[in-house]
């Protein structure tokens, strides 16, 4: 499974999450959903993170869900020792929009915040030293019930180059907003073609219960709509090793950011 996790940049563990549990979850996501959307208006799209609403939710089942020894075991198969799994205030819930359909725009997590100007080979340097780590940027979708909203490029992670078509759109206004000119319909089917104009693309198909790891610097993106309930646990997997190398990244981008705010304010 190592070598499909390396190759495809995902894998997933299916009907890992065992019944008991998953209903003990879904009672308590079914909670924090409401909650997403009274706090946030009904276009929410997430809960994060769950440790913050420790008030209104009762977290046990998700302090379970870290303690799962089947995923516990799962994981260090996989990658060996010293990752974790689970994290209850790291941890967020992925929910379904109320009133029109949502596309959060194709991107690669951690590249996402540098504007494209700033990506010079200085950065692409800085992105090189960690790009094909494994204690960073591992990212967890966990469905409580069935999740077909997160589109994927395969493969796309090994590489920190784009190809010609693979275009960032989280900035473009026509996603997360659809034109008011469109029907929900119209909006659907203009998200779904997005998706699909991806080159490679592959939509992905979780059921309740399953367990997604992903390597989030790969091309991807989700796509939700109103009539289909969205549930899913959003999580990293992290090595105690991970803070040190995000933080070096994190000055690397901070120094980019203000280079190019340097060249900006030159006549
Ligand atoms: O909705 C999804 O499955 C993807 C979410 C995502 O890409 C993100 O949170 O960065
Ligand atoms: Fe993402």
């Amino acid at each position: 499974m190592l070598n499909e996790y390396l190759t495809r940049g995902y894998l997933i563990f299916r009907n890992i999450i065992p019944a008991t549990l998953l209903s003990d979850l879904r009672r308590q996501a079914d909670i924090a959903r409401d909650l997403a959307h009274e706090l946030n208006g009904p276009q929410a799209q997430r809960i994060q993170p769950l440790e913050e609403f420790g008030g209104k939710i009762d977290l046990r089942p998700f302090r379970d869900y870290v303690e799962l020894p089947a995923l516990k075991v799962a994981i260090e198969e996989l990658l060996g020792p010293g990752y974790t799994h689970g994290h209850v205030h790291i941890m967020g819930l992925l929910v379904e929009p109320l009133d029109h359909p949502w596309h959060c725009g194709w991107h690669r997590d951690g590249v996402v915040e540098v504007p494209i100007a700033a990506r010079t080979d200085e950065v692409r340097d800085a992105l090189d030293q960690f790009w094909n780590d494994l204690r960073v940027f591992n990212q967890v979708n966990c469905a409580l019930y069935a999740d077909s909203c997160t589109w994927y490029v395969p493969g796309s992670h090994l590489r920190s180059f784009d190809l010609p078509d693979e275009q960032q759109s989280t900035d473009d206004p026509r996603m997360r907003k659809p034109p008011q000119e469109l029907s929900s319909v119209e909006a659907e089917i203009f998200y779904i073609e997005h998706c699909r104009e991806m080159p490679g693309a592959v939509q992905v198909h979780l059921n309740a219960g399953d367990f997604m790891i992903y390597r989030n610097l790969a091309w991807h993106t989700g796509l939700y709509l109103p009539y289909r309930p969205r549930a899913t646990i959003h999580d990293v997997v992290s090595h105690s090793d991970g803070g040190q190398i995000t933080e070096a990244w994190r000055r690397a981008q901070k120094k980019a950011r203000a280079a190019l705010e340097k060249t900006r304010e030159k006549p």
